[in-house]
């Protein structure tokens, strides 16, 4: 299906209407990600949104990512959720009860568990679009990665460390939520063994509060298990070591490994433009060598065959095999150009955005030709325009310009009605989940910039 160009008219209107919702999701100094579902700042919503604000104002943009620094652990990890002001939302503060942790931050409430490292690809392209306006931007902007590039780095080393003892190359995830793809069927296999244990305080959901349908969420016996996780989390008072003897779930996620190898190179690479990092400690080299690491942990999870890449299920030592959209992480970390080529291809083609079911030509959570895909369920196969930005960003990174264009326009497409919604229905074009997604209007806007 070959997309048009939106018509000035359209653009006018969607960038209004998207700098409309993120103002009206601006608590002053955040941006919660959604106006009721999510109430507070979440991590990785806070990058895309970082990006986003940018294209309009600089300044808020980093005081965007200042706030959730604010967040940081003293062991580096940056918390998915910081909580600035009380809410209904489920799981909050009294469920994580961080005060177990020695490392939580001081003053500010979090949760205890971390999200894809998507912070510094968001800096980077903030930085770039602040050094083309020039004056007070560009100015900002550079003494904002020189202020902060420790802290940034601390959280990669975190990821790279801790979430990686071993040396294998791919970050290992405690709970389906530092995905950022709780309910993917990548996980359904090492949920299998999440075992929620009668001693688990009883809960009560107020998510579903806040849908349509329940079946757009996740279900009954996968919120258990979340809970569950937490509640192990809890029990070993956040610490990972302790966490990886005892926890159910440790999986070697693909896609925060990709991810982490391409913020790596970018932090180097702003490190070596701004002259920090450079110091005794040597911040641009433990940039590069961790990308280098995660890089080759990402290609070397590639099976032969499918040409996707694979997380690792790392208390059986399984490979997990399901055709999701993060099978495409070495488009994001790049390293093989074959392969970005094949990645290419296999992503515009009838399994993925070229399947003939799909209402529009953007990227499915889950290949519609797999088994898995369920078309309303969440991660399960709904189109999250945020994962289409990705690929978008990936393709125009390795240079494939015209291939990104294609989802850029397709993806503009798909949020002409301005609903911003959280995620789509791929083949009815229905919106799903929360409506004014914070992140959707900031990649809309990013799209338009
Ligand atoms: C749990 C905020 C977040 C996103 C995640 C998305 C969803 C939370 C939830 O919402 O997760 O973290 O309660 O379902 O899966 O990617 O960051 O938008």
């Amino acid at each position: 299906m070959t997309v048009s160009q939106p018509s000035a008219v359209e653009i006018g209107l969607m960038s209004g209407r998207a700098g409309y919702v993120l103002r009206a999701n601006d608590r002053g100094a955040f941006t919660v990600a959604s106006p009721t579902l999510y109430p507070h700042m979440w991590s990785w919503d806070a990058g895309f949104v970082a990006l986003g604000i940018a294209t309009v104002s600089v300044p808020r943009a980093l005081n965007e990512l200042r706030s959730l620094l604010s967040g940081q652990w003293a062991t580096g990890m940056i918390p998915h959720i910081l909580f600035h002001e009380p809410s209904d939302y489920f799981p909050g503060p009294e469920r994580w009860r961080t005060q177990v942790a020695a490392a939580r931050p001081a003053g500010v409430l979090t949760s205890g568990i971390c999200q894809p490292p998507i912070h510094v690809i968001a800096l980077s392209r903030i930085l770039h679009d602040a050094r083309r306006r020039g004056g007070a931007d560009q100015e900002l902007a550079e003494e904002f990665v020189r202020e902060t590039f420790d802290q940034w780095l601390a959280w990669h080393q975190y990821l790279a460390t801790a979430r990686d003892p071993y040396s294998y190359g791919l970050v290992e995830i405690h709970h389906g939520w530092e995905s950022g793809m709780d309910d993917s069927p990548r996980w359904d296999s090492p949920y299998a063994n999440v075992h929620p244990q009668p001693d688990m305080p009883p809960f009560v959901r107020a998510d579903l509060a806040h849908v349509a349908d329940p079946s757009q969420r996740p279900s009954d016996t996968e919120y258990a298990r979340y809970l569950w996780l937490v509640e192990q989390k809890v029990r070993t008072r956040y610490d990972d070591t302790a966490y990886r003897a005892t926890g159910d779930f440790v999986v070697g996620d693909v896609l925060v490994s990709a991810l982490l190898a391409a913020a790596s190179d970018l932090l180097a690479d702003m490190g070596e433009e701004l002259g920090v990092g450079g110091g005794t400690a040597g911040g641009v080299e433990q940039s590069r060598a961790i990308a280098r690491r995660f890089r080759t942990g990402v290609l070397r999870s590639v099976d032969p065959q499918t040409g996707l890449a694979r997380d690792l299920d790392l208390r059986t030592g399984q490979w997990l095999d399901v055709e999701s959209a993060a099978g495409f992480a070495p488009l994001l970390c790049g390293g093989d150009e074959a392969l970005t080529r094949r990645q290419r291809d296999l992503l515009l083609g009838p399994r993925w955005c070229g399947h003939s079911r799909l209402r529009w030509p953007v990227m499915p959570s889950v290949s519609p030709a797999s088994p898995a895909f369920r078309e309303q369920t969440y991660w399960r196969g709904p189109q999250w325009p945020v994962l289409n930005w990705l690929m978008a960003w990936a393709l125009n990174r390795s240079g494939e310009t015209e291939a990104a264009n294609q989802l850029r326009l397709a993806g503009l497409s798909q949020l002409i009605d301005c609903d911003f919604a959280e995620y789509y229905q791929p083949v009815t074009g229905e919106t799903l989940g929360s409506r004014d997604q914070s992140w959707t209007a900031a990649i809309a806007l990013d799209f338009l910039a």
